[in-house]
């Protein structure tokens, strides 16, 4: 069952995005790379971009020792998207890495949270995966490499050669398969996986993307909208883990019907006016925890928490 969760009352914080550093001279962060890292590392710096990894959080403090300290050190920026976890996710996410930026998203669910991080992250390339452990972030590089090739995105796929999953169960398995081939006749793409948290793509691609949905089904908008957009995709094989602690919060009936809802609505949306008219119309609000130490952020929580303050201002 999805976790209902009762977060505490988000903070009154007046915030500034910050930016990021030039991309790390390769000297610097080659040092401390071997072999493929060290390769991406190099065309990084020779493209002059810059990767933010965007890493949505519900109750995932027992995953992030993992999951944390595999993101390779290529990666610019770490934006973390909590959903008002009761667990002290935010303070060991600190704690193991104390520049992570920490973004409370402003509404329910998966597919707000990852917009909220959007929204938040600075970097030219942007990298979207889960906190469970199910997504391996020692594998960007190979997401990565085909978006300096010249693709606007790139799809993680558990079924094509040299991908796979420990976690996908039959009846999951059957309903991804059915719901693909719908999303390929209907869009005419050849794509050999849907369902799947991890991608990566160009910051130019949100616009189109314009993630306005709450829950899982976003993977699917993302994917319909970028086909709808005609922008260049590629797939990359990509091994989904099972779960390493706590429950998943997917529900596998329900929210198969929202992609399903997500794949016939998208086809048959006129496109959106606004959209065109505002580049900007599709940034959520959200609110940044400033950088304090993990006591301070743990303090003015539950400070705000017991006194019932109203949550203040919001980020642009
Ligand atoms: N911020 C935020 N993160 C969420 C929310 N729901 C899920 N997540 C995160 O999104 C990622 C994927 O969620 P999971 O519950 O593992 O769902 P899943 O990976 O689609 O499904 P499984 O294959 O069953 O694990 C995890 O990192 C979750 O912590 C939410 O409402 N808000
Ligand atoms: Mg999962």
């Amino acid at each position: 069952m999805r976790q209902q969760v009762e977060g505490p009352v988000q903070l009154a914080i007046a915030y500034s995005a910050p930016t990021l550093a030039e991309p790390t001279p390769p000297e610097t962060t080659l040092a401390r790379l071997e072999g493929e890292d060290a390769e991406t590392a190099r065309r990084l710096h020779s493209a002059g971009a810059r990767i933010s990894a965007v890493i949505p959080t519900l109750n995932e403090a027992a995953n992030l020792p993992h999951v944390l300290a595999r993101i390779p050190a290529y990666v610019d920026e770490v934006v973390l998207v909590d959903g008002h976890s009761v667990d002290n996710t935010i303070e060991v996410a600190r704690a193991i890495r104390p520049d992570i930026r920490v973004v409370i998203q402003d509404a329910h669910g998966k597919g707000n949270a990852l917009a909220c991080g959007f929204a938040a992250s600075n970097g030219d390339i942007i990298v979207m995966l889960d906190a469970d452990g199910s997504t391996d972030p020692a594998e960007i590089g190979r997401f990565v490499a085909p978006l300096l090739d010249g693709h606007d995105f790139v799809k993680g796929s558990r079924f094509v050669k040299g991908g796979g999953s420990e976690d996908i169960t039959g009846m999951r398995s059957l309903g991804n398969r059915g719901l693909l081939l719908i999303m390929n006749l209907l869009y005419g793409t050849r794509y050999s996986d849907l369902c799947y948290g991890y991608n990566a793509f160009w910051r130019r691609c949100l616009p189109h993307m314009s993630v306005d949905c709450n829950g899982f089904e976003v993977e699917t908008l993302i994917t319909t909208r970028v086909a709808r957009a005609g922008l260049s995709v590629a797939e990359v094989p990509s091994i989904e883990y099972a779960r390493l602690h706590g429950v998943s919060n997917l529900k596998a009936v329900p929210d198969g019907i929202k992609v399903l809802r997500t794949i016939f609505g998208e086809r048959f949306r006129r496109s959106s006016t606004s959209r065109r008219r505002d580049p900007n119309a599709w940034r959520p609000t959200f609110d940044e925890f400033p950088r304090q130490t993990s006591s301070e952020v743990l303090a003015t929580r539950t400070t705000e928490h017991l006194s019932g303050a109203r949550r203040g201002v919001k980020a642009v």
